[in-house]
């Protein structure tokens, strides 16, 4: 098949997903034509299947608000022209999915019909997409797409509960490279940030509100108390500078390093005993999956789909949100020496359901479904 991917091009979440995606189809054979604003972080080589056209935006100055939605359909439907596209998948509803419908109107309009399958991935079902700014125009797109799939079951719920949305919705989860996410061998790097054996406690985020840094601080503070122990923060974003204050008024800076942007998560997940994802919402929760496909357990609020992934008791702890006490008991249980192997074990053992060889069939019978729907109803 001849395949649009479009996505946001950057670090973590649903561009990993698209990317990760887009990649592991053109492996199989597809043609995929990435279309974004700049090119994807992990788009990071190139083969003949694999294409990357970047959406420009014309400045003027009367735009306080350049039209990035406008632009983009206008490159879909280029792209979908001279490519011969046979379907377009867009990543996160905001603004993808109503660029998507423009675009399909207006190749229709030229005697094409393009097949569009939506994919929901969190916030633009359950944080942003719910303000009324946005909700009309995001009911509306879903229920215009072709196909609309989530990344668990959990935002398919929210997804239902939130709109007004008639069409059926499919759950794809999320998925791992479990080639690239593997524990490797680091001992010397784990030697020189844990010197006295610390035990290593480590996080990635965009560091918005909704991952709720201070709890991942307090949870730090109190097993800190009680063994010792080093904190790794991978990533930046919103939340950080005032991470870094907090962390220097509670004295524990000295034994927490922020380490911005990582392209190579993977090493860093390779020494930590434990991960921490306390977040407000998390539709999937993609960075403990990394984590676990690394054997790492993971300590978690029970936020949306987290518990699909992360078995309670069993690959870590879920808790309520905000129960940073809990979520200290918990890890401290974990970290016990005779703990820790079990749940490292039973982490990898569940990520592996999640390998993307299992995955990305389903994507592909889903573009099938949704190909020959659209036909039929064409010829109809
Ligand atoms: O807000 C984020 O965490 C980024 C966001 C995105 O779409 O880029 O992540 C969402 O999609 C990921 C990939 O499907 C999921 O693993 C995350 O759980 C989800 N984040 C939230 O729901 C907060």
């Amino acid at each position: 098949m001849k395949i649009g991917i479009v996505c946001y091009p950057t670090f973590g979440g649903s561009g990993v997903v698209a990317t990760e995606l887009g990649k592991g189809l053109a492996q199989r054979g597809h043609q995929v034509h990435f279309i974004t604003y700049s090119q994807p972080v992990r788009l990071d080589f190139i083969n003949e299947n694999l294409f990357y056209h970047q959406v420009y935006l014309p400045s003027y100055p009367l735009f306080q608000y350049p039209p990035y939605e406008l632009a983009l359909a206008g490159k879909i439907v280029n792209v979908a022209l001279h490519e011969k596209l046979d379907l377009l998948h867009v990543h996160y509803a905001i603004p993808h999915a109503s660029a998507a419908f423009m675009a399909k109107q207006i190749l229709k309009t030229r005697g094409v019909e393009l097949p569009v399958v939506t994919t929901l991935h969190g916030t633009d079902i359950t944080l942003v997409g719910k303000d009324s700014s946005f909700e009309p125009v995001i009911t509306f797109s879903i229920n215009a797409s072709d196909g609309v799939t989530t990344v668990s079951e959990s935002l398919k719920k929210d997804t239902y509960a939130h709109f007004a949305v008639e069409k059926d919705i499919a759950v794809i989860p999320n998925f791992i490279d479990l080639e690239r996410f593997k524990k490797q061998k680091k001992e010397h790097f784990k030697k020189a940030i844990c010197p006295n054996d610390e035990k290593l406690l480590v996080h990635t985020s965009n560091f918005r509100k909704v991952k709720r840094i201070e709890d991942i601080l307090a949870i730090f503070r109190n097993v800190r108390a009680e063994i010792p122990a080093k904190l790794l923060l991978v990533g930046d974003g919103p939340e950080r500078n005032a991470m870094e204050e907090l962390a220097r008024k509670w004295q524990i800076a000295d034994d927490v390093r922020f380490l911005g942007k990582l392209e190579a998560v993977e090493e860093v997940l390779s020494l930590a005993d434990l991960f921490l994802m306390p977040s407000e919402k998390e539709s999937f929760g993609l960075a403990a999956l990394e984590a676990m496909a690394c054997e790492v357990p993971v300590i978690a609020s029970d936020a949306g789909g987290i518990p699909e992934l992360n078995i309670d008791g069993v690959t870590g702890f879920n808790s309520p949100v905000g129960d940073v006490a809990a979520m200290t008991r918990n890890a401290l249980h974990i970290l016990q020496d005779d703990m820790l192997p079990a749940f490292r074990k039973n982490a990898l053992a569940n990520a592996q359901q999640f390998d993307i060889v299992n995955i990305l069939p389903q994507y592909e019978a889903f573009y099938e479904a949704t190909y020959q729907s659209v036909r039929q109803a064409a010829i109809v």
